[in-house]
């Protein structure tokens, strides 16, 4: 069973429902890069003052900020115990520097899931929930984001063999039993 993990896709797309789902059925570590950064956001740390404008306007935080985030948390994990990451890498910069750790720590990725969905169902998605962040002119920028600096992430791990499309339409369960049957 696959259990070093990576969820891509666009804003909205359900990373982080079927991440969480996943994690808890699988006993993995889930590791949402939006969720670490809005908790020091919450708390008002350092780290989270300079995050907070960021991602009201939609853009990425700086890559070395998220990477210390990331490493902190995967260097307390031993080999066999199996996480997930979700969100993160979100540019080519993070996903070469997640290769260099995880070749240190011994850890490849296994498998990376790319969600797939059309962008209106995208928006009416984030509309619905209303974070901070979730207002349109956010969410399009959010996705013009995404368009430029993750998507090229889809060709970057299909070179690497690691790369699983699933349709993201359809119930959080339907959704959730297509991801799982990847897992092998
Ligand atoms: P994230 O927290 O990663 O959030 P997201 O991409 O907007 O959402 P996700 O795809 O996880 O959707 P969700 O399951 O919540 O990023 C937020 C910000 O943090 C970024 O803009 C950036 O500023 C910063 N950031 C994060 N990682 C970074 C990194 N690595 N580098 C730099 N900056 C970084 O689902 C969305 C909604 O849809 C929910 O309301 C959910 O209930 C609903 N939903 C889910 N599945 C559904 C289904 N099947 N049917 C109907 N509704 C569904």
């Amino acid at each position: 069973m696959k259990n070093r993990l990576l969820f891509l896709g666009p804003p909205g797309a359900g990373k982080g429902t079927q991440a969480e789902r996943l994690a808890s059925t699988q006993g993995l570590l889930h590791l949402s890069t939006g969720d670490l950064l809005r908790a020091e956001v919450a708390v008002g740390s350092a780290l989270g003052q300079e995050a907070e404008a960021v991602m009201a306007r939609g853009e990425l935080v700086s890559d070395a900020l998220v990477l210390a985030i990331v490493r902190q948390r995967l260097e307390g994990q031993s080999a066999g115990d199996g996480w997930l990451l979700d969100g993160f890498p979100r540019n080519l910069a993070q996903a070469e520097a997640l290769a260099s750790l995880l070749a240190e720590l011994g850890q490849p990725i296994e498998l990376v899931v790319l969600l797939e969905l059309d962008d209106a169902v995208l928006i009416q998605r984030l509309l619905s929930r209303g974070r901070a962040d979730d207002n349109e002119a956010v969410i399009r920028h959010r996705l013009e984001v995404y368009r430029e600096q993750t998507a090229p992430l889809i060709r970057y791990y299909r070179e690497r063999d690691l790369l699983q499309p699933v349709e993201a339409e359809g119930s959080v369960e339907q959704i959730g039993e297509r991801i799982t049957a990847l897992l092998g």
